[in-house]
């Protein structure tokens, strides 16, 4: 890992970017090691003052790391990051629909609406200062890449979501919040309609993701060194259990899911009918949909957790 071939690009001008995270490399490499791990990248960003939590690092380790050596060499992050910007610099494209390099506020507020997430009046202004950093009111690309450097997804919703605090509705996992339903919706019933279709698409979605989510289990009990990795593992289930013991303990899966969507989208709309503003009843805020949605998480989970238990012991 010499790195000749970066630099030969850098110093030909051609390829400007990577020295500065070649330099930014360096910054979280405070052990000076040649290599970084989770826990450098959160204490490396915190020294230059972009913190990163433990999430978002492993991420980027996960992602970065090609030669699956459990940490990120110089080499590797470049490469990494050189990708993540470009994905970025497509979805300040998206955003920037009059193609001037800047986002101004209208065109948040058309991003976000493009996006299925309309702003409430003010917002798009309070999402701006957090970018623009130089105070001109619009957003650069350098803007938008500080902000979104160590953020690990890159397509434009989940962008758009992390920007606004609001958790995007993921089938696949436990948390996020329900769609919201136009009292229109509620009446003419085309609110059930979404949670059966909701229910069916997460079940396929977890029957499809079951044998790595049960990998995933069997490796935080028993650790990964005692099958020698991740092919040690899979053949360790395989020859235990047979090929179809890789979706055990799917349906268990399968059946919680009808329960805990009905449960959150009851406990989404108690709250938010509690807590909504009442000068303007039919908009909902940022912040209001974020407590109604932990409210409507923490009501799912705590009576779906036995059932959840009990697909944990599957697993194993
Ligand atoms: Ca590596
Ligand atoms: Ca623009
Ligand atoms: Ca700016």
């Amino acid at each position: 890992m010499t790195g000749d071939s970066n630099k030969t690009a850098d110093a030909s001008g051609s390829n400007s970017k990577s020295w500065s995270y070649d330099s930014l490399f360096k910054k979280l490499d405070f052990r000076n090691s040649g290599k970084i791990n989770i826990e450098d990248i959160q204490k490396g960003s915190r020294n230059i003052g972009l913190p990163v939590d433990e999430s978002e690092a492993s991420v980027l380790v996960n992602l970065g790391d090609k030669d699956a050596s459990g940490d990120v060499d110089r080499e590797e992050f470049v490469q990494y990051m050189t990708k993540h910007e470009q994905q970025l610099k497509k979805a300040f494209d998206t955003l920037d629909t009059n193609h001037d390099g800047r986002i101004d506020l209208v065109e948040i507020r058309g991003g976000f609406e493009a996006s299925g997430m309309s702003l409430a009046e003010g917002e798009a202004s309070d999402l701006m200062s957090r970018v623009d950093s130089d105070g001109s009111n619009d957003i650069s690309f350098a803007e938008w890449r500080k902000f979104l450097l160590f953020h690990p997804k890159d397509d434009i919703k989940s962008i758009l979501a992390y920007w606004s605090h609001r958790p995007v509705l993921d089938m696949g996992d436990d948390l996020g919040i329900p769609e919201d339903f136009t009292e229109n919706e509620l009446k003419s019933g085309l609110w059930w309609r979404h949670l059966v279709a909701g229910g069916i698409a997460g079940a396929v979605s977890r029957t499809s993701t079951a044998p790595l989510d049960r990998i995933k289990v069997f490796l935080q009990v028993h650790g990964l060194k005692r099958f020698g990795g991740l092919k040690g593992c899979l053949s360790h289930m395989i020859s235990e259990g047979g090929f179809r013991s890789l979706w055990r303990g799917n349906g268990v899966n399968i059946l919680k899911i009808a329960p805990e969507s009905a449960f959150k989208f009851m406990g989404y709309e108690q709250v938010k009918r509690m807590i909504r503003s009442g000068d303007n009843p039919g908009e909902v805020r940022v912040s209001e949909r974020f407590i109604a949605g932990s409210c409507a998480g923490a009501f799912s989970q705590s009576l779906i957790y036995p059932l959840e238990v009990r697909s944990f012991y599957c697993f194993l």
